[in-house]
């Protein structure tokens, strides 16, 4: 996520950045000087790299923490891009390895969207992986070398995109001396890790790098944070900013062991099968859109005798789940749900 200095120009920025980055996408030449100072390299086992099925470039990274679950931003994966899958281990854009698609997304509840804050979520796939995966850093002092991997934009003024994944060498900032800084630095809070180059500037990670890791410890790694947001990209005194990870290890570990035991509060796990945006074609040929969030669950005995105008279905750990959507008379809709054997009745939000 970029961040302009200036708070009141933000929203600008970033429809600029949107446009550009939508239809000004080049690839570095092997001429050019790659990532913010960063070198190609040999992708770890556990690097994810997400796409949208179809699409031939990733938009974010990701790291594989259980053989089944990739830990990103928050800000990748919202609003959701349906159809979401990673390639793993991908060194170069060129030669991609078979996609395995995302089955179930969680962010973190209190992911805030202007803040950036609390920025992670997790992935699970649908197909569970013999790689390596990577474990979380049990450390949390202040670290000097720190390194991130990712195919974001190489250029400080531009956008070039790599073709081969690029790693650089970052150094932490104390959360203190970082609030200092100014600007959008002034919410940073102890969850979230500045580094870079004060000096110069010289590494850094930008825009497409976020959701990646920021690892540490050279012979075996250990993920130390997220790549999150910055103010512009390499510049001198502006340092990228992280998601720390150590203050979520608790969050990660139930979230992730509910998912496994199917023990995640109901409208949670909704919320994970369906992220994607539910598309439904209304009696005039208008397209509606609900999104994933749900609430005010009731048993109900059944679903309903009408038929429902649309039903989508996602199958995990073997069990199928059942959303239906029912005409409650004009613009009135009424949700059902089948879910762990019992139906339920449901409000969802819609937009459009
Ligand atoms: C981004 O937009 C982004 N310089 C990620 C990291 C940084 C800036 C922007 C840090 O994804």
């Amino acid at each position: 996520m970029l961040v302009s200095s200036s708070f009141g120009s933000r929203p600008i920025l970033l429809a600029m950045l949107f446009l550009l980055v939508s239809c000004g996408q080049r690839r570095a030449s092997t001429s050019e000087t790659l990532i913010i100072g960063g070198q190609p390299t040999q992708a770890p086992a556990y690097f994810a790299a997400l796409h949208q099925i179809g699409d031939q470039e990733p938009f974010c990274g990701g790291s594989l923490i259980a053989p089944h679950v990739v830990i990103t931003a928050a800000h990748c994966v919202s609003p959701f891009r349906g159809d979401l899958a990673v390639w793993m281990g991908m060194t170069s854009v060129d030669s991609k390895p078979t996609p395995i698609q995302a089955q179930a997304i969680i962010r973190h509840p209190r992911y805030h969207n202007r803040k950036f804050q609390h920025d992670l979520a997790l992935v699970f796939l649908e197909s569970s992986l013999t790689t390596k995966t990577i474990t979380l850093a049990g450390s949390d002092a202040t670290q000097d070398r720190l390194r991130i991997y990712g195919y974001g934009n190489t250029s400080r003024d531009g956008f070039v995109y790599p073709t081969n994944i690029q790693t650089a060498e970052v150094q932490e900032i104390g959360t203190g001396q970082c609030k200092t800084l100014g600007g959008s630095y002034g919410t940073i809070i102890e969850e979230q890790i500045c580094a870079g180059d004060m000096q110069k500037g010289a590494t850094d990670s930008c825009d497409g790098d976020s959701g990646g890791p920021l690892v540490v410890g050279a012979q075996t790694q250990e993920l130390y944070g997220l790549v999150s947001w910055g103010t512009g990209c390499g510049q001198a005194g502006r340092p990228g900013v992280y998601t720390r990870l150590a203050p979520y290890h608790d969050w990660i570990q139930e979230t992730v062991d509910h998912m496994m035991q199917g023990d995640t509060p109901l409208d949670e796990f909704l919320a994970a099968l369906f992220y994607g945006p539910l598309r439904y074609q209304d009696a005039s040929g208008a397209e509606r859109q609900f999104t994933a969030s749900y609430q005010l669950w009731r048993k109900a005995a059944s679903s309903v005798a009408t038929a429902a105008l649309a039903t989508w279905e996602k199958t995990w750990q073997n069990g199928t789940v059942r959303l239906e959507l029912h005409s409650r008379g004009p613009q009135r809709y009424e949700w059902r749900a089948f879910v762990r054997g019992e139906w339920y009745t449901a409000a969802t939000h819609f937009s459009q």
